[in-house]
């Protein structure tokens, strides 16, 4: 193992069917132009990048019912699920640079078809736990969860390109962080199924580093399970990360949103991360994309180790004079 004891799998899936924007299937090579690989080095962690999935298109991808490009998220997650099982099996941390939140339905899949049990926190200002049968858009990445937990199965129709789905989530191993934009439909299910969330109401009531706390102590409270981080960078401020499809004001700031990495990267249980939704194209200015792709590999660095107060190897000595 490398010094800081982890190593870590990147997959770059560009894919952007889940949502109507193009732009954000430019996500994982922006994220690596920005220095991923070499920063994460930098820190001491192991790091193989298995480059960029290559995904099937579907001349007639219909809509069924109100859910839009269905043949193609199906697919497209299947593939995803199928890399994120390689990595682990590799021994890595799955690290998934997206694209669009669609995606964490085969990236959750394949990370508990290959560990099994998860936790799952995810950090965004949305829900995205819309049922085929509320979404309001019919776009699949404001419904990536009703499809991976277990509770919400019945309430799920057969879509094509969508049978190999199997659910895996536990509704109490799930906890939400930074929540603003949530549809009545969700809010509704949320209550229903007594789903762990800290809304920025409660994160402005106790704080990043309470909320923080709170999380790992109700995920820990039965088994220690790995854990799924799944980031959408629209949970943090738009005065922060612009480039974003679906941004909303009043989200986290940027010391919070590292803050959140840095904390679950100390549990030493992050297991697999996503990174969605960063979109170059939802940018007005390069500073927009630049602070918005900088941020995004700063959670990333945060959640391998990396602390603002510094950081040395054990092996580092301090120079003595001849
Ligand atoms: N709740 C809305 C919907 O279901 O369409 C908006 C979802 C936006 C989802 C963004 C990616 O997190
Ligand atoms: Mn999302
Ligand atoms: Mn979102
Ligand atoms: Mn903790």
């Amino acid at each position: 193992l490398p010094p800081s004891g982890r190593s870590v799998g990147i997959i770059g899936a560009g894919f952007s069917k889940g949502q109507p924007r193009d732009g954000v299937e430019r996500g994982p090579d922006l994220i690596r132009a920005a220095g991923l690989r070499d920063k994460l080095q930098g820190q001491g962690c192991a790091v193989k990048d298995y480059g960029n999935l290559a995904f099937e298109e579907f001349a007639n991808d219909e809509p069924v019912g109100r859910v839009k490009n269905v043949r193609s998220v199906g697919s497209a997650n299947q593939r995803l699920s199928e890399a994120v099982q390689a990595v682990k099996r590799d021994g890595h941390t799955s690290v998934m640079l997206g694209g669009d939140h669609s995606l964490a339905i085969g990236s959750i899949h394949g990370h508990s078809a290959a560990v099994g049990e998860l936790s799952v926190v995810w950090v965004d200002a949305h829900a995205d736990i819309n049922t085929p049968l509320t979404s309001p858009t019919g776009n699949i990445h404001g419904q990536p969860l009703s499809y991976v937990l277990y509770e919400l199965q019945s309430k799920i129709p057969v879509l094509p390109n969508f049978s190999w789905i199997k659910p895996c989530v536990s509704a109490k191993d799930l906890v939400y962080i930074g929540l603003r934009d949530v549809d009545p439909s969700e809010h509704h299910l949320l209550k229903l199924l007594g789903v762990k969330v800290f809304s920025m109401t409660e994160v402005d009531q106790l704080g990043v580093s309470k909320v923080m706390e709170e999380t790992c102590d109700y995920l820990s409270a039965r088994v220690k399970k790995p854990i799924h981080l799944s980031y959408d960078i629209d949970a943090i401020d738009p005065s922060v990360t612009p480039a974003t499809g679906t941004p909303v004001v009043g989200g986290l700031s940027y010391r919070e949103g590292v803050y959140i990495s840095e904390h679950l990267s100390q549990t030493g249980l992050l297991s697999a991360v996503d990174l969605v939704e960063v979109n170059p194209l939802r940018g007005r200015t390069e500073q927009d994309v630049q602070s918005t792709v900088h941020t995004a590999v700063d959670v990333l660095l945060g959640c391998f180790g990396r602390r603002r107060e510094g950081n040395h190897s054990p092996s580092h000595r301090v120079p003595d004079l001849q």
